[in-house]
């Protein structure tokens, strides 16, 4: 078979014919380096013919995070959004209804939240079927996902929506490995990792097969995880993004509490009802938590903190240097210290310099250089 996704289908199949055990670990490992890098090809390969954005799919980014509903059609996301933004998205009960993505946002501790409304994506969305390029593609920008689940509909489609996305380079609620790959002159392929670090997915000749795939000849891999192929592989790529996740369990109002307990075991969810907005509270609050965003008042000279509008910053970036850059490129530059108040410092004020890590709801006063 010619074609990319016939080699695709190929190394699918034997993968799924080997078994899994020491003997074969390392031919598995450069099975799937051939796999990511055919993926990488298929997804590329469409974005150069006939323009893969498409009509009203770039939306442009407002506020301070985006947040992407996905999920598969008819499962509520369009109801969602109305009733969390007041943004009319259209919803009936028949499949693809919404055939764009439709952004709407809410305030919610003073967080400006992005909403966007997207078509449902359907199985082999990320090879092309139904407009899932164009929409994982936007969930590629987002800070968070909702993956939107129906209550009464199996679970099942959770799995498929997991795979659709992972297959278009987004790991939903995974940390980067912690994995350094240093090119060299000569030397071969060296493994480096602390004896603190049990390697037990990974062999060395698995490390240096899935090398040789990317024509790694020479190099330092050091592993600060106990990393898998698939982690490997993912740095090698460099092209993924590691994204928070929320299951969004809707219309809990057509199923009995019986059945909501047993669906409580899923990690990361959220049970609700569009329709009736039942626990909005427990969704909003979510979303925030896993934004994992800070809120930073501040505080002009000589007047009282503005406790209205904070500045929200990442947490991975909630320096006093991140909160600068938050409000003007030149301010930390302009900047002499920071005076602090909160619990990040140990006075009340203290002074600060641009390293120091802020906590949420810390005050912030910028003293200037003269
Ligand atoms: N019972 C119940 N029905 C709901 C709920 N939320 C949405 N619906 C219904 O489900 C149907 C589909 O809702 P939409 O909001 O259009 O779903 P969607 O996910 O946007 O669908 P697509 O745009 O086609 O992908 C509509 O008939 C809604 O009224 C809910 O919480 N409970
Ligand atoms: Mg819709």
């Amino acid at each position: 078979m010619a074609t990319l996704q016939g080699k695709i289908a190929e190394i699918e199949a034997e993968m799924a014919r080997t078994q899994k055990n020491k003997a074969t670990e390392g031919h598995l490992g450069l099975l799937k380096a051939k796999l990511a890098k055919l993926k990488r090809e298929l997804i590329e390969g469409s974005k150069g013919s006939g323009g893969a954005g498409g009509e009203g799919f770039d939306v442009q980014k407002t506020g301070d995070a985006r947040v992407g509903l996905i999920g598969f059609p008819s499962v509520g996301k369009s109801t969602l959004l109305t009733k969390l933004t007041g943004q009319f998205s259209e919803a009936a009960d028949y499949e693809f209804t919404t055939l764009t993505c439709i952004p709407g946002t809410y305030k919610y501790k003073g967080t400006k939240i992005q909403l966007l409304d997207l078509p449902g994506i359907i199985e082999g969305a990320k090879d092309g079927k139904g407009r899932g390029k164009q929409v994982i593609g936007v969930a590629r920008t987002c800070s968070l996902i909702l993956i939107v689940l129906d209550a009464m509909k199996p679970m099942t489609h959770k799995h498929i929506i997991e795979r659709e996305l992972e297959g278009f380079g987004i790991r939903l609620n995974k940390k980067k490995p912690d994995i350094l790959i240093k090119r060299k002159d000569k030397g071969g392929i060296t493994v480096i990792k602390p004896p603190s670090i049990e390697m037990t997915k990974l062999s060395e000749d698995t490390v240096k097969s899935i090398c040789h795939e990317y024509k790694i000849s020479n190099a330092n891999i050091q592993f600060r995880c106990n990393a898998s192929a698939d982690d490997l592989i993912d740095v090698i790529e460099g092209n993924r993004v590691y994204t928070p996740c929320i299951y969004v369990l809707n219309k809990i109002d057509g199923i009995s509490i019986e059945e909501l307990d047993l669906l409580d075991r899923v990690p990361h969810y959220v049970p609700v009802s569009a329709k009736d907005e039942w626990n909005f509270d427990e969704l909003m609050e979510k979303i925030w938590e896993y934004l994992d965003l800070i809120r930073i008042y501040t505080k002009p000279k000589g007047q009282i903190p503005d406790y209205e509008q904070p500045v929200i910053v990442p947490r991975a970036a909630s320096t006093v240097e991140g909160f600068c850059n938050k409000i003007h490129k030149q301010l930390a530059k302009d900047m002499k210290y920071g005076m602090v108040w909160g619990t990040s410092v140990r006075h009340n004020p203290q002074k600060c310099g641009k390293d120091h890590q802020l906590n949420d709801e810390d005050v912030v006063q910028i003293i200037k250089k003269n």
